[in-house]
């Protein structure tokens, strides 16, 4: 690179990457055809549109990369695409949740998510997210005693606050989410269902994570988490009378975005193939095999897993323990001068701040593209248990 400056940093956070332990839930490490792609030229183009539908000439190409991309999507999911549409312009996972609102929520109205110290996301409609200010958030979030969903709770609060849509999904929670049950909550209130499968959208295309399409209206994803591909998100949304795909579709365009990042969409495309083989399947499996093996040591060493162990990609550890232990940004700290990289979370109903909280959150994709295996995460739980202990 001619700059040397950032040439120089991005090979500080290359050697950063390789000499640390790495176990943020929503991270992974993208393959070299992935990389290319995003560095490709075709950052260079402008396409405000759709493929066939565009406001600029010179597109022919970048039609085919943006058709290819949705045509991989639908497929990965195994989805007919006279039921099924996909938007694959959001620029990120919290402006395609946003975009979905926008398109079928009136403002002011109400968005049913699960709270974020439960596990939910910002934008399911938390306060301090545009989402929570535009709209109302009514929140649900996980029972007191298991720390899971409780289906007869959320359709209590459902049928008492009659939510405009129920988003399902979460950034923070061990166990597999029964997408059946929020589809009965949705129709005997009236709600849309939209699920947000940013976190274990590679689980389900990996076939390791049950499939949220049969049951909802809409499904959102961003696609560098345990799907293992760019900086991105996809919108998807059932084609039928409401609609719902066209509303989406103006809302990202020519409502909320300017041109897609065809670059990005490229590397989406690639990610989706990449997805779509039996190597990823067996990757998505060892992602849970994995995340099982550091749970269950971390429990035999005497560390509380919230939720009692995981059934996904990620887990949280309560190391606050109502004061015997430390806060979450400590132990935080103390991990990455070790070495591990993980983030401070909350915990259901946490006595202490989001700023500090009471647990860490962490997760397997990026150490199992690495190729870990449970042995390697049964020794990662004991340095942690070590570190943590100092
Ligand atoms: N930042 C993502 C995560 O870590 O879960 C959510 O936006």
């Amino acid at each position: 690179m001619l700059d040397k400056q950032i040439e120089k940093l991005i090979a500080a956070e290359k050697k950063r990457q390789k000499k640390v332990i790495n176990l943020i839930a929503s991270e992974n490490y993208v393959s070299k055809d992935v990389l290319e792609a995003l560095g490709s030229i075709l950052t260079d183009k402008y396409g405000e549109g759709y493929p066939g539908r565009r406001y600029y000439r010179g597109t022919t190409v970048v039609d085919e990369v943006e058709l290819l991309a949705q045509k991989r999507a639908l497929e990965l999911f195994t989805l007919d695409a006279d039921t099924w549409s996909v938007n694959v312009q959001p620029l990120s996972g919290s402006p395609a949740n946003f975009a979905v609102y926008a398109a079928l929520v009136p403002q002011g109205e109400r968005i049913m998510g699960m709270t974020l110290s439960h596990g939910g996301h910002l934008t399911h409609g938390q306060s301090v997210s545009m989402t929570g200010k535009f709209w109302k958030q009514v929140p649900y979030g996980v029972a007191k005693d298991t720390e899971r969903l409780d289906y007869e709770e959320i359709k209590k609060i459902a049928l008492a606050e009659k939510p405009n849509i129920i988003v399902a999904g979460f950034t923070a929670y061990a166990h597999i989410v029964d997408f059946k049950a929020f589809r009965k909550i949705a129709d005997a209130t009236g709600a849309l269902l939209m699920v947000d499968m940013s976190h274990f959208a590679g689980l389900v295309a990996g076939r390791a994570y049950p499939s949220p399409f049969p049951y909802a209206d809409i499904v959102t994803t961003t696609t560098h988490k345990t799907l293992r591909g760019p900086r991105s998100a996809m919108i998807f949304s059932r084609k039928d009378e409401r609609k719902l795909h066209n509303k989406i579709d103006k809302t990202i365009l020519p409502g909320l975005q300017g041109g897609p990042h065809f670059n990005a969409i490229a590397a989406v495309a690639v990610a989706l193939k990449e997805a779509n083989t039996p190597e990823f399947r067996k990757y998505a499996a060892q992602i849970i095999k994995n995340a099982r093996a550091l749970s269950d040591e971390l429990a035999r060493l005497g560390w509380r897993i919230v939720e009692g162990g995981t059934e996904t990609h990620l887990l949280r550890v309560d190391v606050w323990q109502n004061g015997k232990g430390i806060g979450g940004r400590e132990a935080a700290d103390k991990l990455e001068e070790a070495g591990i990289i993980v983030n401070e979370n909350t915990i259901p109903n946490d006595a202490r701040s989001p700023i500090d909280p009471s647990g860490l959150r962490l997760g397997t994709p990026a150490e199992t593209t690495r190729g870990k295996t449970e042995k390697d995460f049964v020794k990662i739980a004991q340095r942690i248990d070590k570190i943590l202990r100092a």
